[in-house]
């Protein structure tokens, strides 16, 4: 069969496929719903982060888009030292390199993603300049921080003392394993909610705290670490990449709530897909922050320990989410 023929064939064969009927049905055709509720806007975070929250929400509040808020949001933590899993100051990969990965995606469904950036802070930003400079999706490596450069981001040491005397303390330990422990995870996902209702999400991490150079996690990649449908609503993921990935946890999360689920119970769901292929409990930690259309929210974690932020009608406020364990 020639390649013609091949695709001619294919291509039946797929449409076949595509026209199975409720797929397609059900959805509204209005990509953008301007449909203001009494909730929105608000702005979501994993874990305890007030102030990242409160600057996405205030921008919000002030009718800033929902990415643009997010990016700026996250921008804070990204810059804090003392946050050793995101930017500056990040946990480096075995090897002593800070590698940063993110993504952005907004209500129109356009995304973008960097991966394993080294000497770049501030890579929500960048992840968005690669979604609206580029014709790409998803920058890696030595790319992404020429990219950077390019657009005039300031290449900086990412390495800080406190993180290089961690990483000599590690590596005197000689186990050579990247930490994947319940405690080590604060990547920043971050999910708004604009003016009009429209949702955009963030997520940026340094990733696993001593992973093997050039390893990549959930964080960056679009359906596992952020997932944004505005038909239906946005997940983002925080823990261990490797089985947030295996699940593509935040799309599922998103396709749960479009089968009429609510946040919470998608959230729970996915977290249920993780635990039931492990042997009994597991060591590590996986946390999902969902919300939908209506303004609802959900989240939930293999262990305890999780919490998310919300930034709603001018407050500030963390809330613990519950776990299986
Ligand atoms: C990763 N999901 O690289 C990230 C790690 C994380 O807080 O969430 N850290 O697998």
């Amino acid at each position: 069969m020639n390649r013609r023929d091949f695709l001619d064939q294919s291509s039946v064969g797929f449409a076949g496929l595509l026209v199975a009927p409720k797929l397609t049905a059900s959805f509204p055709k209005k990509e953008i719903i301007k449909s203001v509720t009494t909730t929105t806007p608000y702005a979501l975070s994993t874990w305890d982060v007030p102030q990242a929250t409160l600057l996405a929400g205030e921008a919000l509040d002030k009718g800033s888009q929902g990415l643009e808020a997010a990016v700026h949001g996250v921008a804070f933590e990204e810059a804090n030292l003392q946050n050793t899993t995101v930017g500056k100051g990040g946990a480096p990969d075995r090897d002593g390199n800070v590698t940063l990965d993110a993504c952005v995606m907004n209500h129109k469904g356009d995304c973008g993603a960097v991966l394993a950036v080294e000497n770049i802070t501030h890579v929500a930003a960048l992840a968005k300049d690669v979604m609206e400079k580029t014709p790409h999706v998803i920058i890696a490596g030595a790319g992404a921080r020429k990219f950077a450069l390019e657009q005039g981001y300031k290449a900086e040491n990412l390495l800080t003392k406190n993180s290089r005397d961690a990483w000599r303390k590690w590596l005197k330990k000689g186990n050579y394993q990247p930490e994947i422990n319940v405690e080590n995870h604060d990547t920043i996902g971050m999910l708004c909610s604009d003016i009009y209702g429209n949702l955009s999400g963030v997520c940026t991490t340094s990733g696993l705290a001593y992973k093997m150079q050039g390893r990549v996690g959930d964080s960056p990649i679009i359906g596992s670490g952020l997932f944004i449908d505005n038909r239906v609503g946005g997940a983002v993921a925080t823990g261990l990449g490797e089985e947030v990935i295996k699940t593509v946890g935040s799309f599922l999360i998103v396709e749960l709530m479009r089968q009429g689920k609510t946040p919470q119970e998608a959230c729970e769901e996915a977290i249920g897909r993780i635990i039931e292929k492990q042997k009994g409990k597991p060591d590590f930690q996986v946390a999902y922050l969902a919300t939908n259309k209506k303004g609802e929210i959900g989240a939930n974690s293999v262990h305890g320990g999780f919490s998310y932020t919300k930034h709603q009608n001018k407050k500030t406020i963390n809330i613990n989410s519950n776990s299986v364990y």
